[in-house]
Parts: structure tokens; sequence; C-alpha cells
């Protein structure tokens, strides 16, 4: 996969994609992840990449014309998409994050200031999207999220161990509660299920453990999840309201 991400702060990326997981699987030559500083197509010696918006208002627009020549100046495969992190996008999740491994090239555009010329996304872009409903002073953080998350999923990036299959958000559901040594600690001990060695039974504690978490925090995520009757049964256990409107 090759990612090109354009940007006024091409500083910004250093650390994120220098270190770890994404610059192991950049050393494996499994994803290829280029800069593109914006302002290099900037016309003016001020190299100038905002300008007043039309009809008035506060704050400034990238200029178009930084935007699409810095576009057209990346080697682009005609199905490459191109993203611009933005808080009007799609909301980005999971699936979006499978959606978006499964491409050849994505290219990210940074926005910034108030916003980017509007022509830009009848010209170029292919999807408009945020990584949720907050205000940041720039793309460079949500387009850092989304390329850590699908960079983890491409394969053979993450170990056997680390596999994306064991992901909270596989299932749909909210993770189930982790322990590692000592048995003991600050006088809290370790569910002893967890100590038995029968599996089966360990995957049906974890299994409910992760269900009355999503019940409890995230219920909206249920709607969504892959149930099984024995799910069923233990939500309505948990929550007699969850069996009235779920079985
Ligand atoms: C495009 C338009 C994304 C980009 C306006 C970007 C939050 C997100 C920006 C702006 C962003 C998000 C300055 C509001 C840059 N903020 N939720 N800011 N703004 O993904």
């Amino acid at each position: 996969m090759r990612i090109d991400i354009l940007t006024l702060f091409p500083g910004m990326f250093t650390g994120p994609l220098t270190e770890s997981i994404v610059k192991r699987a950049q050393a494996k030559g499994l994803v290829d992840i280029h800069l593109t500083d914006m302002r290099d197509f900037a016309h003016d010696k001020h190299r100038t990449a905002d300008d007043r918006p039309f009809g008035g208002g506060v704050g400034m627009v990238l200029r178009p014309a930084v935007v699409f020549d810095a576009v057209q100046s990346i080697p682009r495969e005609p199905q490459a998409k191109v993203l611009l992190t933005s808080p009007q996008g799609r909301v980005f999740d999971q699936k979006y994050a499978v959606e978006l491994s499964e491409e050849t090239q994505l290219v990210f555009i940074c926005g910034h200031y108030e916003g980017i010329d509007e022509r830009i996304k009848d010209l170029v872009v292919t999807e408009e999207v945020s990584i949720g409903d907050y205000v940041l002073t720039g793309g460079e953080l949500p387009a850092m999220v989304m390329v850590d998350s699908i960079i983890r999923l491409l394969p053979g990036v993450l170990g056997k161990a680390e596999s994306p299959l064991q992901d909270s958000f596989y299932e749909g559901l909210l993770d189930y509660p982790h322990y590692t040594r000592p048995e003991e600690f600050q006088g809290l001990s370790v569910p002893t299920v967890l100590l038995s060695g029968n599996h089966a039974e360990i995957a049906r504690w974890r299994r409910k453990q992760s269900l009355y978490r999503t019940l409890v925090r995230r219920p909206e995520l249920l709607d969504k999840a892959p149930l099984t009757p024995e799910d069923r049964r233990w939500l309505a256990e948990f929550d007699p309201a969850f069996a009235r409107s779920y079985n």
C-alpha cells in the first residue's frame, strides 16, 4: 500500500511515522508513506497557502490551487482514494479502517484554517472523513490516527499474537478485562477462572465480560454485534429491558 499525506506541517508526522509498528511496517516494505509539503505549491515568495473567505467572515481558507497542484504532483493510480480529514466527514470506525486497508493507494489531505476551498472536494476528494465530533486545529492528527489504524490491519504488520482478529471491535463488542502477574496486587486478586486452565470456561467468562461491559458502557453497539442465543440469554439476565427489546 502507498500512502501520501499532504500537509502544511510535515514535521508533525516525524514522531508517529518513525516509531514502533508503523516504522517496522515501512522497514518491511508493507507500506510506503510519502509526505508532501503543500506549501511547496504556493506561488508567491511568502509561500502563502491561505486567503480570505469570499462572502466575508472570520478565518482563512486553504487556497484551491495550492491543494490541487500538490495532489497533481503525486503519482496517482486511477483507483487511489483521496481523503480529506474534516469534521464534516463520514465518521471513522473499525469497519471503515478495514475498508481502507483493502485499498492500494490512499492520499490524505490535511485541512487547516477554517477549512478548504469547496471546489477541491468537487475536483479531487473521493471521501471526506472525520475521527469524531470535535474540532482540531488541523487535519494532521486525524490523518495520523487513521494511518495508524489502517497500517496495523495490513497483512504481515502485526504478529499472530497481536492479530487484528483479537481486537475488541472485531466482534463489535468492547474488550474483556486483562490480567497479568502477580496473582495478587495491592490486595486485589485475579479472577480465579483465569487461573483454572479451563480454556472453554475462560472463553465463556471473557465473552460474558465483553457483553456486560458493552451493555453498560456502549449499549448501541449491541444493535450491530453478531450475538449468539447464549449471548442473548446472558444479556437478558444482566438487563431485563434487553430481553424485551432484543429477544
Ligand atoms: C477541514 C475543515 C478534522 C479541516 C475544517 C479536521 C477535526 C477533524 C479542518 C477544519 C479538523 C475531525 C479547522 C475545523 C481541520 N478538526 N474531527 N480541523 N477545521 O476529524
